[in-house]
């Protein structure tokens, strides 16, 4: 039973019991009915009070069956049922209520929440605005700037705020007791929401709803959709402006976009430990952080948050000190923003040493290095964690490009070394690269996936190889950008191509912002096995020799006059035509969808091979990487989700067709060519299947 009906006195009790969130799919719809009928039937009742077992009242339409034909009783129908019902029905939520379970709240009568629930209608976040009256009766209950502003966001809110605004009665300990006990004759007199009057016009929230996700949401259809229709609620009459609703919704589940998000949606909620993993995770108390730059600080701060304490290792007491300010001006920042009290802050100085010594870390459970990219430096940082650290420590490196191989081999025991690949800011990114070198023991893997777990951090598994997943595919992004650059293409034009594509911001904007000599580095250390058949664009190099690292040096591939926004840079425009006219390139013009194409290509060319050589595992990992770590649209569902929606045949033909250009940027990855083959997806492809 998914929802379950009793009488109690003169009460009738309605439980949704479909868990782990009741989500409200067709047993639940058909459910609710049947308790509206029951309740219509039975004698003498005065309330019905709809509550949620386990730790939600209800987390909404069940997303998992948006992608079929919609199957009656529809969601709107059975909550008109409850509106209609002569028996009123009473909400009493805790936990989230969400989408659809805000919806059931709105359909009631009367609306109470346990202190710590939250309320949203977060449609638009899976690229579908509510289908079940949230547009109508919301703006009904708490005016037209309140609810436009909620749903355009899908930001759900606390229990005080929705008491404030008026979406909800009463915030108690016990919501259903609180139902019981309310008067029979001022439950009687409530109005349903659908036979109030439409809010007061307001134009300006609607203007300023409409700005706002142009400019926070771009790109996306669903959020101004969503407040068109709740400006509906002016003027059209419910039963009109519900069937618009319900039609748009409909229309929208099956868009590209809504399936995109709700791949992500469930793509996110299945990064775990993969199955096999036959060990127990480290419990993790205390750890050490070797380095406390930008890095280490935030990965300690993220640990602290997380109520691990935390010993920063430094090299020298300056280092420790500059350490110590690192993190307290996260903290600062953080307190700044309302996200840390009084109270945890002080816990967190408490858990927080700073040393030169390892000794101080000796009874860490794990540390995790993020020193200077040097193999040097790390090999020197691990000798001393092995010598200092109990055996049953898990060590982790935090390196970007490093060979995990190498590092493993110069301690004694190299299947506690793994590596964990934050991103910075290490306390806000969301991924988390867990790198297997070819020793990592699964205790080790197992602790990775754990402290992702309590961090709340995306976990993706990675094998080893120059960049792992992210910073790989990376790489042959910018080649692919720099490359058009030396062929024609402007700096700014390829940015504009990629911002219109739905990135925040363009690879070269991104470059000035991390610094051009990070990547430089990273080159000159590939020089050497470089293969020589492969073009060299020398551009990126030259910018570095000439001191343009980016915002930090005032220049780079754009001006930063004064330290504020971007300018564009002649001085660039000179020095690539130079650059082209060593090279002996006949320059020629890109247009936008060629620059998009290409970079594209590129990317899903060395992502498909990264699948093919077992270094991810599934496309959907691809895709977490790049949403979550790289700024890949959302709402395109990451890298490879889209490579689908492109087409596995079309994304062939067009490497082939390039293949001519240049045979061996261009060669077409055995995964996709495999895909091709198959008539499969590059979502169902699995190395050495
Ligand atoms: C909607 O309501 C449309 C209506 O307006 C109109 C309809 C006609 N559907 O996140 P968790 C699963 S649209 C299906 O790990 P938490 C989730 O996949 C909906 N499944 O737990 C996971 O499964 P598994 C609007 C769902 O405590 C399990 O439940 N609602 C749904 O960290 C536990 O989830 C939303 O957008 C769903 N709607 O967070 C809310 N929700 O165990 C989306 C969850 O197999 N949901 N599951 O991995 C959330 O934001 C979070 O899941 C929630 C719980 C806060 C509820």
């Amino acid at each position: 039973m998914t929802v379950t009906f009793r009488r109690e006195g003169n009460a009738g009790l309605v439980e949704l019991a479909n868990p782990p969130v009741n989500a409200m799919g067709l047993a639940v719809r058909q459910g609710l009915l049947e308790a509206v009928r029951w309740a219509e039937a039975e004698p003498g009742l005065d309330r019905v009070v709809v509550s949620g077992q386990g730790r939600a009242f209800a987390a909404g339409g069940d997303a998992r069956e948006f992608d079929g034909e919609p199957v009656p009783p529809h969601l709107p129908d059975v909550l008109d049922a409850i509106e209609a019902c002569p028996v009123p029905w009473i909400a009493a939520a805790h936990g989230v209520a969400l989408g659809g379970g805000a919806e059931l709240m709105l359909a009631c009568r009367y609306r109470i929440v346990a202190p710590g629930t939250r309320i949203g209608l977060p449609e638009v976040t899976l690229g579908v605005v509510p289908g079940a009256g949230g547009t109508q009766r919301l703006p009904r209950l708490v005016g037209l700037a309140a609810a436009v502003d909620m749903i355009a966001t899908g930001k759900p809110l606390s229990a005080d705020d929705a008491y404030e605004m008026g979406l909800v009665d009463a915030v108690a300990d016990d919501p259903v007791a609180h139902a019981l006990a309310l008067d029979a004759a001022e439950l009687a007199a409530r109005s349903a929401l659908s036979s109030l009057d439409g809010p007061e016009p307001d134009e300006m929230a609607i203007d300023k709803a409409s700005a706002s996700v142009a400019r926070r949401m771009r790109g996306q259809v669903a959020p101004q959709k969503a407040i068109d229709l709740v400006a509906l609620s002016v003027s059209t009459p419910f039963a009109g402006a519900l069937r618009q609703e319900r039609e748009t919704f409909v229309a929208l589940r099956t868009t590209d976009q809504a399936r995109a998000l709700r791949h992500i949606f469930f793509a996110e909620r299945a990064a775990k430990a993969p199955d096999w993993l036959d060990a127990e995770p480290q419990k993790v108390e205390s750890a050490v952080v070797v380095g406390g730059g930008t890095m280490g600080a935030g990965i300690a701060y993220a640990l602290l948050l997380a109520g691990i304490a935390v010993t920063v290792i430094e090299t020298d007491a300056d280092g420790a000190e500059r350490a110590r300010a690192n993190v307290a001006r996260i903290m600062e920042a953080s307190a700044a923003r309302g996200l840390l009290g009084e109270d945890k802050r002080a816990r967190i100085e408490a858990a927080l040493t700073v040393s030169t010594d390892y000794a101080d870390g000796a009874s860490a459970d794990l540390a995790i290095e993020a020193a200077f990219e040097s193999m040097e430096v790390k090999k020197a940082v691990f000798s001393a964690l092995e010598e200092a650290l109990p055996v049953h420590a898990v060590l982790a490196t935090n390196t970007s490009y490093l060979d995990l191989h190498e590092i493993a081999a110069t301690l004694n025991s190299p299947s506690r070394l793994v590596g964990l690949h934050f991103f910075a800011p290490a306390h806000i990114m969301k991924l988390l690269e867990i790198v297997q070198g070819a020793a990592t023991s699964h205790a080790a893997l197992a602790t990775g996936f754990d402290l992702a777990r309590r961090l709340r951090k995306v976990p993706v598994l990675s094998g080893v190889c120059d960049g792992f997943i992210g910073n790989r595919i990376l790489a042959r992004y910018r080649e692919a950008a720099d490359t058009l650059l030396m062929d024609g293409a402007t700096p700014w034009q390829i940015d504009e191509a990629m911002v219109a594509f739905g990135y925040a911001m363009g690879p070269y904007e991104a470059q000035d912002l991390s610094g051009l000599d990070i990547a430089y580095a990273n080159r000159k250390r590939q020089a050497e096995t470089r293969d020589p058949n492969r073009r060299y664009i020398p551009i990126a190099d030259r910018m570095v020799h000439e001191g343009r690292l980016g915002k930090k040096t005032g220049v780079g591939w754009y001006r930063y006059p004064g330290g504020g926004g971007k300018v564009e840079d002649p001085l660039v425009e000179d020095l690539v035509a130079e650059e082209a006219h060593f090279a002996k390139v006949a320059r020629r013009d890109f247009t936008s969808e060629d620059i998009e194409r290409r970079l594209l290509l590129a990317m899903i060319n060395e992502a498909a091979d990264i699948l093919a050589e077992g270094i991810a595992q599934s496309a959907a990992d691809i895709d977490l990487v790049t949403v979550f770590g790289y700024g890949f649209p959302r709402w395109r569902g990451g890298l490879m989700h889209h490579a689908d929606a492109l087409g596995v045949d079309a994304i062939l033909a067009d490497l082939r067709a390039l293949e001519t250009e240049d045979p061996v940027v261009w060669r077409a990855s055995a995964a996709i060519v495999a895909c091709a083959e198959r008539g499969i997806g590059l979502a169902e492809y699995r190395p050495g299947s």
